[in-house]
């Protein structure tokens, strides 16, 4: 092995030095249970990925990613073979894995992924891309050895519900860079991506019926740039990207309040008929959609019906949040009128956590997103009680737009400053006092963008602590360990730099 020594004392590995191989030890999220075996299996230049009808779509998407690296065919070929490779099976996992997880069986001579369905099989994939060396994330060719260390691990998450929220409203981020981001959360099992495509300072999706919703209200952002909108045909690629990575996209349209650029559109919704000027600050809870004209209820008619229609996924997100500039009594009849537009269409109804006022309805499966800084909330219990599940996003825990540190050149701090062990220390499922685990559907970590503009800019807040997050979300809570977690997290740091993410190098974490 060649190793440069350069003056100032960091080792250089030239790019053909061989990959270092992983343990299974350093997966993200920790595996439920992980039983290592002395063999190690490396991956032939001749490998084949074996899958079965339904696997076939995972063992093209895992062969696409280690083509690039490896530069061998490995074609897909049916499973039952009995050549060395990598085989997806539908049959034969622990039936603990339910309908996410997998198992995964590492010996010599075969690598064999078994789950219950596609999404588990998938699941299982980004445990096994772990589990090679670091350069197999490489978009270029490198000299391996691809090696996997032996062993089971048996595997299923704590939560079904394990998200990130990206803000394209304050600022709008384009197709590509949602491609990119959706690609890198996967890695870490992440399953759902909420888009808040609409607020004050912009509106992010086109809406045929009120087609100046996308042309005008779109057409600026936080701080006066050019802002954007996704055409339906943009959308559509975005949800089935997603789709194929096992990601349901949550779309959310924010009301009453943070509706300013839809104000500023049409000037019927506003009470006094006169429409406002855009908006490209970053004040919140001043604008508020008409909730005693009409006109109101068709317009969230329509735009909630082209976007149900958009949305194979369950949830139609409503938003909710900082309705300052609404009376609570009005509150409570918009979101009483508009909850049955959503289940009229089958979709179910997500919000943040002030849709729990006892004044508002109950509708059927109804979650509800909690984004306080306390840990006891009347709203989310009252909720709660009325049969609400529970998607945990503690804006000083998760929160992936504050600041790491004083220091962090982005970032806003109004829930606190959150470096990498803030937000890993805490429980979703004991968070809010009287709301237990059963109540919890899950995790979010939301990135809201006033301050966020750029590819990096996501990047940078998003990892380390999203990881974190989706361990939260994933792993049983007798492994939540910081000092286990830390050393983990620690060897995602070459894999990031590999793939090109421009993570925070947290002072809290060893990194090699
Ligand atoms: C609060 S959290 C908001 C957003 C801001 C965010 C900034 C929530 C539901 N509303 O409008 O962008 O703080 O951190």
């Amino acid at each position: 092995v060649t190793v440069l020594l350069v003056s100032s004392g960091v080792i250089v590995l030239p790019a053909s030095a061989p990959a270092v191989a992983a343990t299974m030890a350093d997966v993200v999220p920790v595996p439920v249970s992980t039983q290592p075996s002395a063999a190690v299996y490396t991956l032939p230049s001749g490998a084949s990925i074996f899958t079965e009808p339904g696997s076939a779509d995972v063992g093209t998407y895992l062969a696409g990613i280690l083509r690039r690296s490896t530069g061998y065919a490995l074609p897909i070929a049916a499973a039952g073979q009995p050549t060395s490779g990598i085989s997806l099976l539908l049959s034969g996992a622990d039936p603990s894995v339910g309908a996410q997880g997998y198992q995964l069986d590492v010996t010599a001579a075969a690598v064999v992924l078994r789950a219950q369905t596609a999404t588990g099989l998938f699941n299982g994939v980004q445990t096994l891309r772990q589990l090679l060396p670091a350069e197999i994330e490489s978009a270029t060719v490198r000299p391996g050895p691809w090696t996997v260390p032996g062993g089971r691990i048996v595997d299923y998450p704590r939560f079904p519900y394990r998200g990130t929220m990206l803000d394209v409203a304050r600022h709008f981020h384009p197709v590509a860079t949602i491609k990119q981001h959706i690609d890198r959360i996967a890695l870490y099992k992440i399953n759902y991506l909420h888009l808040h495509l609409s607020d004050d300072q912009g509106w992010r999706i086109v809406v045929d019926t009120w087609p100046r919703l996308a042309t005008f209200g779109g057409s600026t952002q936080v701080g006066g740039g050019a802002g954007g909108y996704y055409t339906k045909a943009q959308f559509q690629d975005i949800v089935a990207y997603a789709a194929a990575r096992h990601i349901t996209i949550v779309p959310e349209i924010d009301m009453p309040g943070h509706t300013n650029a839809a104000l500023a559109s049409y000037a019927d919704l506003n009470c006094n008929g006169v429409a406002p000027a855009l908006y490209t600050g970053t004040a919140v809870g001043f604008s508020s959609l008409c909730t005693t004209k009409e006109i109101t209820y068709t317009f969230v008619n329509d735009v909630l019906g082209e976007l149900a229609a958009l949305t194979p996924g369950p949830y139609l997100h409503v938003g909710g949040d900082e309705a300052s500039a609404t009376s609570a009594a009005q509150y409570a009849t918009f979101m009483n009128r508009v909850q049955p537009l959503v289940t009229a269409r089958n979709k179910t109804v997500m919000g943040w956590h002030q849709i729990g006022a006892s004044a508002v309805q109950h509708s059927a499966n109804r979650v509800v997103q909690y984004w306080g800084t306390g840990t006891s909330d009347s709203l989310v219990t009252t909720a709660v009680s009325r049969g609400a599940k529970v998607v945990m996003s503690p804006a000083n825990k998760a929160y992936l737009d504050m600041k790491y540190t004083s220091a962090t050149p982005i970032g806003l701090s109004w829930a606190g400053l959150i470096e990498v062990q803030t937000a890993y220390e805490w429980n979703p499922g004991t968070h809010v006092s009287g709301v237990p685990a059963t109540a919890v559907l899950g995790v979010e970590a939301p990135m809201w963008t006033e301050t966020i503009v750029t590819e990096e800019h996501i990047e940078f807040m998003a990892f380390p602590r999203l990881p974190a997050i989706a361990e939260l979300g994933w792993s049983p809570w007798s492994t939540h360990d910081w000092t286990a977690f830390r050393a983990r997290l620690a060897v995602q740091g070459p894999r990031w730099t590999i793939m090109g993410i421009d993570f925070y190098r947290s002072p809290q974490i060893t990194w090699p």
